[in-house]
């Protein structure tokens, strides 16, 4: 190549657009019924990408807040219904993450129904019931109805449905609800024949269809979690060699001529 040559290249304009591309966070979805094993997915994930700036976004923090009529007959009260979620909000927080800009995620109470505030350890100045949450290469979206609103499945490089059977689901729900959230076992079973087996049929299992990738059996599945996290790896190592080389087009025209 006649190096004198090469300086009379006029630079392609692209090589700016291709380095905004990429700077842009890899983003996961993952759905499944409740309490089929997606957290423990997630962490799972999160585990092995230790070496990654990774964040996890729980849809169960964009819960609305019950009203004071809501609360009153709370057994009454559909929280796997798509409604029960203020998705606005979420699109607007995933919007800020995408564009580099730290966000406020709620931080949801289960006991109270309500966005709870932080205990007073980070000894704020004034009383917040949120967390911040910083732009990370990785951003992990967990939810029963993750993939229900098209514009938040959008937002999605890769999509996941953990699949476990109904009887594993049930058994460990009576579980974490009793031990973990210390409830009735009576009102637990009521529940889950009222409204989360038909919202799992009539809600969540219909957006299975849009997975990339189906999980069974949840976290016991470590060749699933390997396979994905390989992926992200060379999802994320192709990110690295734009920034490396950021003229890797550049070189590549360069030869052809
Ligand atoms: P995961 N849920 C509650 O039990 N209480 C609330 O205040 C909000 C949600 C339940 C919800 C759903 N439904 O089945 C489950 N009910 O949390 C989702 N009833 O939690 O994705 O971690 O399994
Ligand atoms: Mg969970």
């Amino acid at each position: 190549i006649d190096g004198s040559k090469l300086n009379n290249i006029e630079k392609p304009t692209t090589t700016l657009a291709i380095e905004n591309v990429h700077k842009q966070p890899f983003i996961i979805g993952v759905a499944g019924g409740a309490a089929s094993g997606k957290t423990t997915v997630c962490d799972m994930i999160i585990q092995q990408l230790h070496d990654q700036r990774v964040v996890l976004v729980n849809q169960d923090s964009f819960y609305h807040e019950l009203t004071e009529e809501e609360l009153a007959t709370v057994h009454e009260y559909n929280f796997d219904h798509p409604d029960s979620f203020d998705t606005e909000k979420l699109l607007d927080s995933m919007e800020n993450l995408r564009h580099g800009q730290a966000v406020d995620i709620p931080n949801y109470d289960f006991k109270s129904y309500k966005n709870s505030v932080f205990p007073a350890r980070r000894k704020l100045s004034q009383p917040q019931n949120f967390l911040q949450v910083n732009p990370s290469d990785v951003i992990i979206l967990e939810g029963i109805l993750i993939f229900h609103d098209p514009r938040v499945r959008e937002l999605m490089n890769m999509k996941i449905f953990v699949d476990t059977d109904a009887d594993v689901r049930l058994a460990r729900r009576i579980r974490r609800d009793t031990v973990e959230k210390g409830r009735d076992i009576g009102v637990v079973l009521d529940q889950y024949s009222k409204f989360v087996k038909s919202a799992f049929d009539d809600f969540i299992l219909p957006t299975k269809k849009y997975a990339d990738i189906i999980i069974p059996r949840g976290g016991d599945n470590h060749v699933a979690i390997d396979l994905i996290v390989q992926h992200i790896r060379t999802k994320l190592g192709q990110h690295d060699l734009c920034k490396i080389y950021p003229n890797l087009y550049v070189i590549q025209s360069t030869f052809q001529i």
